[in-house]
């Protein structure tokens, strides 16, 4: 079989949609920090249509942080692949073209930091996932003591962590008489256009206080909300791809129809037109990341937990059960009042959407992939939300239940005696902690609540959040997740 390439591509199947501009005069406009599938499936797509409705020069150059797998599999194909969206009817196929080069920082921090200094990059956009911030969750702010950042600070000229990188091409751009590009954080962090703004001034400042002057004057961090349900691609996925497109592609990736971008219009050199093509561009992107972060992570995360203990492999099987669809529908209720509705958004459509988002039998999301780094994720899913009910004096009778299967998961022990295989960048301190205090609830609820990092100072110590987790945990061990989850009101 004939590999994807940019000599194969014109020869595939009419119904597999083609770039629609000329890719050899694709130049380069924006680097990306973390070329995963996520990205793959939405900023290239976004750009990708961009391009077809008015061509620049905005071709992307991803980057690996660590691992050499991804520029494997693009390089031999000109970084071609197929973005094949799964919709509950049938699929549909695209060959994306906007991603014109793969670089791997670990390997040559210096060719990156180059490309981030060259004068046509405009743009360096994120998806490192929450932990490649090396912040502490609780608070947004930079972790000087994370390996990374140590490691950073001592080898300025072969950064490895992203926020070290960034600082590393801002400083060339500087040293060289250029003006910053954009950094556009595209994770599902909360204000994260800001919060990584204070990382890289927090960074810059640690080296070099006029660089953190003029990068606080002169740069530009928009906030986005991103969304598009992505699951990791599988090899059945790959060979699928294969049989459809009739051409071997190592690298397609997978996605729901449905997407969103909202993004804060502050640019520091233009963009592309990604508002012609269904991005959202807003002054104010806070309602827009609260009702994605909350009613969608938030959501996804508590039935990520509840729904591998009860043993779902994925979540279109877990909300598909009734007892579950149930405790979405009682979560989301608990959190829309915490959510300021966008301009023009019903959240009640918004959560009904998402339940058929979830549902989509189409998407094969494995809970346990959600599942992971929830010590990154609970902050911003959960605890900001329960934090807000308790000041309103309201119940958070799902929300605890979310946090108390996060506590159950994390034990390492599924509901069978088998074997969770927890990933976490906090595990060995979740081990640590879930060891020390056995299958006793109580224990292991304030085990776990005492973690500053993930639950600040005020949770521990509010027995109005420890009471109904330790009560939820209790059950949990007692009769499982499905039962616990049947006997909210
Ligand atoms: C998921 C997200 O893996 C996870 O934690 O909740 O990746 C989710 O699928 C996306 O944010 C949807 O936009």
């Amino acid at each position: 079989m004939t590999r994807l390439s940019a000599s194969t591509f014109a020869g595939l199947p009419a119904a597999v949609r083609r770039p629609a501009y000329d890719r050899s005069r694709l130049a380069p406009g924006i680097v990306h920090l973390g070329l995963g599938a996520f990205a793959r499936a939405h900023l290239a797509e976004y750009t990708e249509d961009a391009l077809e409705k008015r061509f620049g020069a905005w071709g992307i150059v991803g980057a690996s942080l660590q691992r050499p797998d991804q520029r494997d599999r693009m390089k031999p194909q000109d970084g071609l692949y197929t973005l094949l969206k799964r919709a509950p009817a049938g699929p549909e196929l695209r060959i994306i073209g906007s991603v014109l080069d793969v670089l791997v920082a670990s390997e040559s921090p210096s060719a990156l930091i180059a490309k981030l200094a060259a004068p046509e990059t405009r743009i360096v956009s994120l998806t490192v996932t929450e932990k490649g911030y090396c912040h502490d969750p609780a608070t947004g702010r930079l972790k000087a003591d994370h390996p990374d950042i140590v490691h950073d600070l001592a080898n300025p000229h072969a950064p490895r962590s992203a926020v070290g990188i960034l600082v590393a091409g801002l400083k060339a751009r500087r040293d060289a008489g250029l003006g910053p590009f954009t950094a556009l954080c595209c994770d599902n962090l909360p204000s994260n256009g800001h919060v990584l703004a204070g990382l890289v001034r927090d960074f810059a400042a640690l080296t070099d206080d006029k660089l953190a002057a003029w990068i606080e004057a002169n740069g530009a961090f928009p906030a986005t909300m991103v969304d598009r349900i992505v699951p990791a691609t599988t090899d059945a996925d790959i060979a699928e791809v294969a049989k459809l497109i009739g051409a071997e592609d190592a690298a397609p990736v997978i996605g729901e129809p449905f997407r969103q971008w909202a993004i804060e219009d502050v640019f520091a050199n233009g963009r592309p037109d990604w508002h012609e093509v269904g991005a959202q561009m807003v002054s104010e992107v806070a309602p827009f990341e609260f009702m994605k972060l909350r009613m969608l992570n938030g959501a996804h995360s508590s039935l990520a937990y509840l729904g591998y203990l009860a043993g779902h492999e994925t979540v279109a099987d877990a909300s598909g059960d009734p007892v579950f669809a149930r405790f979405l529908k009682g979560l989301w209720a608990e959190i829309m009042p915490t959510v300021p509705a966008p301009q023009g958004v019903v959240l009640a459509d918004y959560a009904k959407a998402l339940l058929a988002r979830f549902q989509n039998p189409a998407i094969r999301h494995r809970t346990w992939q959600i599942a992971m780094d929830g010590s990154q994720k609970l902050p911003q899913r959960l605890l900001g939300t329960i934090r807000e009910r308790l000041k309103a004096g309201a119940s958070i009778d799902h929300l605890a239940l979310g946090v108390a299967a996060w506590m159950r998961y994390v034990t390492g022990t599924d509901e069978k005696g088998g074997v969770i295989e927890v990933r976490d960048p906090l595990a060995a301190e979740l081990k640590r902690r879930t060891e020390a205090a056995g299958r006793n609830p109580g224990a292991l609820a304030e085990a776990l609540a005492g973690i500053e990092a993930i639950f600040g100072h005020d949770l521990p110590g509010d027995p109005r959040f420890t009471k109904p987790v330790a009560g939820h945990l209790t059950a949990l061990f007692d009769k499982g997740a499905k039962a616990t989850a049947a006997s909210l009101g």
